[in-house]
């Protein structure tokens, strides 16, 4: 059964409202969902751990009795780790190494300078002091994830990394213990869902509370996240996963065909979109996806993805090109061009630039270096990738001298009369001198 995929032209009259239906994407929120998230959290919050103990014996299949026993240690961590494969383990490092390197380049530093009048003025950096990691379990449980979440945190020098991952039916993910050792996790509880949310949020006995909780989870952990917000920092909620591929038809069709599986696979939701001037080449890499969907072990998720969300779009020239990656804000962007960097002016918004042919995007999610929890669904148009700044917080600071104190304590005790706010203007008055 050949695919067929939605296919238009910025040439087209009504190509903006091919567009707004290609984008429009309904984030469906569901009160029953609201409901059992708002027992579980007030439950959680109330009860501490015999809450989550129940919960968790409820909803994974587990029969503990005690928060020890959903604890795991570093020694287990660490066994985890040394228990791959030979090339597993190298492989894991080796990401590790290349992301921990990337976000060092993130340290953000703290800054200070001083006004002619002696004042002081700077943003001290100061790292959260504890943060937790929510890892998904079962089908979505991604080791390089538990990377690209734990290392910038351990960058930013957060003192205390708590990770949470349920384990459904007590089936522990050694790649996904692996990758925590390797990253620098202090803490993992086998806990998941809202009541882990709820745990880190407000702590329990055994559960430490966290100051900020990311990490990728379903309806119940994102509707959770959402309720904690205020209590906690929380990471962006991601939607599904895109790809924008912009090509100028001179990259080998396979390889453009494959990097939109890439996306495709994750899940039925996730959207791949293929952009090029060339109409020809539209056709070649049409016929590329239909070789090389058989081959794929999740041909039909990658079928379902690209039949509903998919689409291969034709623009008339490089400008138009553009005009559509700005108005997608695409979370993953390919430019397969011969010259990248003459693109890379006007690309206002995206997640992350892949450039040139040999930048699979597949390289940026395990070991380029970058983060791979990035905006989505347009949301580059407003925020940043997950990074070392996310863990950190800043404070200004303010030191003035005698005569900054007098010169200011004028303005300041003007603009306080004016909002009738005398306890203010006098507090400045006291330091004007004479
Ligand atoms: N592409 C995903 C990240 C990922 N890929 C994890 C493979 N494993 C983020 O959009
Ligand atoms: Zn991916």
């Amino acid at each position: 059964m050949t695919l067929s995929i939605r296919r238009f032209s910025s040439a087209q009259a009504d190509f903006s409202s091919q567009m707004d239906a290609l984008l429009s994407w309904d984030s469906v929120s569901d009160t029953g969902v609201q409901q059992a998230v708002t027992d579980i959290v007030n439950n959680v919050r109330s009860r501490g751990d015999a809450a989550v103990i129940e919960y968790t014996n409820k909803f994974d299949r587990m029969d503990v009795t005690s928060m020890a026993d959903l604890e795991l240690s570093q020694q287990q961590l660490q066994d985890a780790l040394d228990g791959l494969p030979e090339t597993q383990r190298t492989a894991l490092l080796a990401a590790a190494e290349r992301v921990r390197s990337y976000h060092k380049h993130q340290q953000q530093d703290s800054w200070r300078y001083t006004e002619a009048d002696g004042t002081v003025l700077g943003q001290k950096i100061t790292p959260m002091d504890r943060v937790g990691i929510y890892v998904p379990g079962g089908k979505a449980a991604y080791p390089s994830s538990v990377l690209m979440n734990a290392i910038p945190a351990h960058v930013a020098d957060v003192q205390e990394i708590i990770m949470v991952v349920p384990t459904p039916g007590g089936e522990l993910n050694q790649l996904v213990l692996a990758a925590a050792a390797a990253a620098g996790v202090s803490r993992v509880f086998t806990i998941g869902g809202a009541q882990a949310v709820a745990a880190l949020a407000y702590g329990t006995e055994t559960v430490p509370g966290v100051d900020k909780i990311v990490g990728p989870g379903n309806i119940y952990v994102a509707t959770a996240k959402r309720m904690v917000f205020g209590q906690v920092g929380i990471d962006m909620i991601a939607g599904p996963s895109e790809i924008l591929v912009v090509c100028d038809g001179k990259t080998n069709p396979d390889w453009i065909a494959m990097d939109l599986f890439s996306q495709a696979e994750h899940d039925e939701d996730a959207q791949s979109i293929l952009v090029s001037t060339d109409a020809d080449f539209l056709d070649q890499v049409e016929a590329s996806i239909n070789t090389l969907l058989p081959t794929m072990e999740r041909a039909e998720i990658i079928r379902t993805s690209l039949a509903e969300r998919g689409a291969l779009i034709h623009a008339r020239s490089d400008d138009d090109a553009v005009a559509i990656i700005n108005r997608i804000a695409p979370e993953h962007l390919e430019l397969s061009v011969a010259d990248p960097e003459a693109w890379l002016p006007s690309i206002r918004h995206a997640g992350a630039i892949f450039m040139g042919r040999y930048t699979a995007e597949a390289l940026g999610d395990y070991c380029a270096g970058p983060n791979h929890v990035l905006p989505t669904s347009g949301t580059a148009r407003f925020s940043s990738p997950l990074g070392v700044y996310d863990f950190q917080k800043r404070s200004s600071l303010i030191m003035c001298s005698a005569d900054g104190a007098s010169e200011l304590g004028k303005v300041a005790s003007t603009l306080a009369r004016g909002e009738f706010l005398t306890a203010h203007a006098r507090s400045a008055e006291y330091r004007i001198k004479d």
